[in-house]
């Protein structure tokens, strides 16, 4: 196959955004310079068995001082637009408190790079990497955090509101609450129901006070962004429909109901009281989750099948869910064992049309990871990744002539970087990383994502 030509018929709406995405401590490095505290991540990830191979975001890709380079790289791509998060303990050493001045000088040399390079800077202010000192003080179960998130928020809107126009408040709150205190599978690592369910409702309560916070300073394009990850259940049996329901709950529904209906959706609030972990709601909460945000981050990367009834196994990554296992599907599998289902993408993002109707929706992350390989001739070939990208793109296009108001896609990701849990070892950028000598060389994708852009620009 040629990887320079797109897929044919590829047709996107006028102005729409084309860019790439990472994440602060998936990148940065730097993690002792300038003042920068410690987060959850370093403890974590610097605890043995944690992390695969012990790996840690310590050195990462060195953007921290590489950035003017990385950003030489975008513009050779053509990217319109870049999502990267900031470090909360960069600007806030001890979470709260003392404001660290060349954390913030930092991301204003990173804006003004990325703005001189003709590319739309798109900040998030939470990509997982919660002050140390406060989770010391219970972290996302600690109600108190929300009131810290939303003070952090506007420290960084008051410095950085002038020149960046696309702002979102978290990550994927369902893995900073699940994977971090159910499943342990991150940062910080606990396994315990009744505190997940409390981080859940903390990291959406954060959400709306810091939209507020924003929006009285005047930011008008704020969002969050969620991963969304379809469920369907293996066979039509009662049990299978059962385990998909509940695990659609907590994944899917949990997160984005609340924010566009000022609700949470009845039979998850029923199943996380089953299980001995209430969601810890107080008066006027959902008043504050659903303040209205002008866009919404999807975050798509596969679909799973679901089947219950299995013997228990804990930690389950859901709340209650410790009878249900993934099923394996046909077809290719990631490195990270997941299956590739673009028609899933489409179906996604018709249904979220119809949960938020009016929403605009950016896909804040989409990408995936090979075994890849750099070639004689130095090049690294991932035509999987090539394939996967143009799929989605065509899935993606498929939703949006079908109504879906989708206006921008963003690729996961820009650089081979630390998979958090997983290390070095996975590697989803457009570009490789020798992690010896930090050289990045554009991967085939790299070139098929720039020629994307160079004909939808061209007008092809
Ligand atoms: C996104 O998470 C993140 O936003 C991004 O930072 C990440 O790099 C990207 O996707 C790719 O994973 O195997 O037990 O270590 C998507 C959710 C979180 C799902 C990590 C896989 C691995 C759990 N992913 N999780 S484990």
């Amino acid at each position: 196959t040629d990887v320079r030509s797109a897929p044919s018929g590829l047709s996107l709406p006028p102005g729409f955004a084309l860019g790439a995405a990472t994440a602060a401590y998936q990148i940065e490095g730097a993690h002792d310079v300038d003042g920068r505290g410690p987060s959850i991540w370093d403890t974590y990830s610097h605890t043995p068995g944690k992390t695969f191979n012990g790996d840690t975001g310590d050195v990462a890709v060195e953007h921290y001082t590489r950035y003017p380079a990385d950003v030489a790289l975008m513009k050779d791509l053509g990217l319109d637009a870049y999502r990267f998060s900031v470090s909360w303990p960069r600007i806030l050493p001890a979470g709260k408190g003392a404001i660290e001045q060349r954390g913030l000088d930092f991301y204003r040399r990173l804006v003004d790079t990325i703005s001189e390079a003709g590319i739309a800077p798109w900040l998030t202010l939470y990509h997982w990497d919660l002050p140390q000192a406060l989770e010391d003080e219970g972290g996302w179960t600690n109600r108190d955090t929300a009131q810290r998130f939303a003070d952090y928020a506007g420290i960084v809107y008051d410095a950085l509101g002038d020149r960046v126009p696309h702002w979102s408040t978290l990550n994927e709150p369902m893995c900073s609450s699940l994977l971090g205190y159910q499943a342990g599978a991150h940062a910080p690592g606990h396994t315990d129901s009744a505190e997940a369910a409390k981080a859940v409702h903390h990291l959406l309560l954060g959400h709306g006070l810091a939209t507020q916070v924003m929006r009285d300073k005047g930011a008008d394009h704020l969002g969050i962004t969620l991963n969304f990850t379809p469920m369907s259940p293996a066979s039509d049996s009662a049990v299978d429909v059962d385990a998909a329901r509940r695990q659609d709950g907590q994944q899917n529904r949990m997160f984005i109901t609340p924010i566009v209906t000022g609700e949470y959706p009845a039979d998850v609030v029923e199943d996380l009281a089953k299980a001995g972990a209430p969601l810890p709601i107080q008066d006027g909460d959902l008043e504050v989750i659903s303040t209205p945000v002008d866009w919404l981050g999807v975050n798509y990367y596969y679909a799973a099948v679901v089947s219950g009834g299995h013997e228990p196994k804990s930690p389950s990554t859901f709340i209650g869910c410790e009878d249900v296992r993934e099923e394996e599907q046909d077809g290719p599998t990631t490195t990270m064992g997941w299956s590739v289902n673009p028609d899933s993408f489409t179906e996604l993002l018709g249904r979220l049309s119809a949960i938020a109707p009016g929403l605009p929706m950016f896909i804040t992350e989409n990408g995936s990871a090979w075994p890849d390989q750099v070639a004689e001739d130095g090049q690294v070939h991932d035509q999987q990744r090539v394939d996967y990208l143009h799929a989605h793109l065509a899935a993606m296009v498929t939703a949006i002539e079908a109504g879906a108001d989708v206006r921008g896609y963003f690729a996961w990701s820009l650089l081979d970087n630390y998979e958090w849990a997983r290390g070095y070892e996975q590697r989803f950028g457009l570009v490789h990383v020798d992690y010896e000598t930090q050289v990045r060389t554009p991967k085939d994708s790299a070139h098929a994502y720039a020629e994307v852009i160079r004909q939808y620009k061209a007008g092809a």
